[in-house]
């Protein structure tokens, strides 16, 4: 359940500020008179008495408000080199930003929804009840931004006009954070007042980082109010924890798509990338990945590349999916990004002309440096952590590595050799075809595989397993990550798998048009599939193929094999593309990639369904598509034991 405007606007409550008279007495006090003249322009009197109440709860000692020209955006980045926020690098146009020790990742321990009592939410959120975070906020955020500019920004999400496109005001004292809205987020300061009046809502975003210091970041906050549609965010600058344009308001677009737009619209944390198939046709894919699973790279092999992070999809009048990228920009990973692995990407953070915001790498003579990019590595530098050296060693005896696991380049989209701009752009957004779920599971499920029809689909979403990544902080252990959105979902996963299976399998689609739904895994090990050892039965290009093979089978291009967890490609079909890839692709390797390990799927279904259980509400079909796999299976073991390799369903 989700109710807008339900309680108490804490914005509200704290500024002060109740009607439209007083905001704009709150704008002639304190702006001047050239950023009166730009605020003039938005006439949106819900969001000026937002802006008017940020105003007043965090007394900036000026405003400045962004109209996205491009005098502005450079105030925006002198602002951030004045403050020491970002430094000059040696390259034109490259900066590089650092976050605290204590800050380098989501702060999943000090993150919140704030709900009103009796609200059911995700098993998988943590909440606050409205009385205490709005306690917090009188506590800590009065007076916040004294000293500091507030700058002011308006961004879509999406290509303007486009169907599940939603606006968001962005405010913070940060330059940091608003030069990252500016390479991450469409301004649209000129088409504010349109858009929220056409979306029927916008979100509204709240930062102050105040003095930015370790001492502070245990105060942190980042509260996302529901029912408000505003966050807050203290005392932390990562843009995961501050830049809530992109995973605060993603969080409030799963739940307005969950409980508004049921069967109409989903909100996914999934990058959008096109395939070129046989006579240049063009087939796009939509593809669920966790954190620091891959999910840039992956999306980038396409020859079309539309979004790395997040996509908002609709149904449009003729059954076809569309996609849209709320983003234009990249805030990835760069750990193991190199030039074998992502061509494109290197070419943009070691070349010239592009604008790239670096964090939390290693900086030698003006030059980041970072783990895996494949070169020659300096004897020391400054990173995160102030001076480094070869050898540095923690407290512990423990090698310091010269750059964090989760430091980040921050660009435009457009900048990438593949991207495909325009279609990006286009509000009509990418027809998708096939939709991809994937994990880090090293020993359960092949490299591929294709559910049956959409409720095997929704359980392939539903099982997705990683082990912890470094874009959490705190976070260990192998995860259940339903959908790689789960940190994303606010309200009860019931509530979330059952917008999906109303989707799914929504009448609007064609028999042509319903998309293939598919499993993605790179990371079985060869110690886990009958060889030995750590190492990866694959390396990072062979995504290619993988992507590859579901093109040509999702347009009737290749047969498949039929199998109780769903279709499996033939080993003649692959050996082609991976050929594309200049590989030999051996049969051996696609047994030990293909078998079912009966015992492991099994096991899997059963950490799922029970862990179903424990929630209340799961729609029923879950669990019988659990069932009927693991009945299948178990009869496959009794007839071919444990491990049945593809040849024994033909
Ligand atoms: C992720 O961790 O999934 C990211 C970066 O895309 S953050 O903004 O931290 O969410
Ligand atoms: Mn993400």
């Amino acid at each position: 359940m989700l109710e807008l405007k339900k309680g108490e606007d804490i914005l509200a409550v704290v500024g002060g500020v109740t009607n439209i008279a007083e905001a704009r007495k709150v704008f002639t006090d304190k702006l001047d008179t050239v950023n009166l003249k730009k605020l003039s322009l938005i006439q949106n009197e819900e969001a000026l008495i937002k802006v008017a109440n940020a105003i007043m709860m965090g007394q900036p000692d000026s405003v400045f408000i962004n109209t996205g020209s491009k005098e502005d955006v450079q105030w925006i980045r002198e602002y951030s080199l004045r403050r020491g926020e970002e430094r000059k690098l040696a390259k034109e146009g490259h900066t590089i930003h650092f976050d605290l020790p204590q800050d380098q990742a989501r702060l999943v321990n000090q993150t919140y929804y704030i709900v009103n009592q009796g609200e059911k939410m995700s098993s998988l959120a943590k909440t606050v009840l409205r009385g205490e975070a709005l306690d917090y906020v009188k506590k800590f955020m009065p007076g916040i931004m004294a000293g500091m500019t507030m700058i002011v920004g308006f961004y879509s999400r999406g290509p303007v006009g486009a169907k599940a496109a939603i606006p968001a005001i962005e405010m913070s004292s940060s330059g940091y954070v608003l030069h990252s809205a500016e390479l991450l987020y469409r301004n649209c300061f000129e088409h504010f007042d349109a858009e929220a009046k056409r979306a029927g809502l916008f979100f509204t975003n709240v930062h102050a980082q105040g003095n930015n210091t370790p001492e502070d970041v245990p105060n942190a906050r980042i509260f996302m109010d529901r029912s408000w549609m505003t966050t807050f965010a203290t005392f932390c600058t990562y843009a995961g924890n501050t830049l809530l344009l992109k995973k605060g308001n993603h969080r409030f677009s799963v739940d307005y798509a969950t409980y508004y737009k049921v069967e109409e619209q989903l909100s996914e944390h999934m990058f959008i990338t096109g395939m070129t198939g046989p006579g240049g046709r063009k087939t796009f894919f939509a593809g669920a990945a966790p954190s620091g699973c891959g999910k840039t790279t992956t999306a980038m092999v396409g020859s079309d590349f539309i979004g790395d992070d997040l996509a908002q999809m609709w149904i449009d009048k003729n059954g076809v999916l569309r996609a849209i990228n709320p983003e234009k920009g990249i805030f990835g990973i760069v750990e193991d990004v190199n030039r074998e692995g992502d061509p494109h990407l290197m070419k943009c953070l070691r070349g010239d002309g592009t604008e790239v915001i670096w964090s939390n790498v290693l900086i030698a003579d003006g030059m980041p440096h970072w783990v895996g990019n494949g070169e020659e590595h300096p004897a020391s530098g400054v990173n995160f952590q102030g001076e480094w050296f070869k050898g540095k060693t923690d407290a512990g005896g423990k090698p310091v590595p010269m750059s964090h696991k989760n430091s980040r380049c921050t660009l435009v989209a457009s900048a990438i050799a593949n991207h495909a701009t325009e279609l990006s752009e286009s509000p009509a957004g990418a027809p998708v075809k096939v939709i991809t779920y994937s994990g880090r599971d090293g020993d359960t499920m092949p490299p591929v595989w294709v559910a049956k029809n959409a409720n095997e689909g929704v359980a392939i979403g539903a099982s997705i397993v990683s082990k912890a990544t470094a874009t959490e902080v705190g976070a260990t252990g192998v995860n259940r990550q339903p959908w790689a959105n789960a940190p994303f979902i606010p309200g009860a996963l019931a509530d979330y798998m059952k917008a999906q299976f109303a989707f799914f399998n929504s009448a609007k689609f064609t028999d042509a048009t319903r998309p293939v739904m598919a499993g993605l895994n790179y990371f079985l090990t060869s110690g886990n599939r009958g060889g030995s050892g750590d190492k990866l039965l694959g390396e990072k290009k062979d995504v290619k193929v993988w992507l590859g093979w579901l093109e040509l089978f999702a347009n009737g291009d290749v047969e498949a094999i039929s199998t109780p967890i769903g279709y499996l490609p033939k080993y003649n079909d692959l050996v082609g593309l991976f050929r594309t890839i200049d590989k030999e692709y051996p049969r051996s390797l696609y047994d030990q990639q293909f078998s079912l390990y009966i015992d492991k799927i099994v096991d899997r279904i059963d950490l799922q369904r029970n862990a179903y259980s424990k929630e209340a509400e799961i729609p029923a079909t879950l669990f019988e598509v659990y069932e009927k796999q693991k009945n299948e299976l178990l009869q496959l073991k009794e007839k071919f034991g444990p491990i049945v390799s593809t040849e024994k369903f033909v």
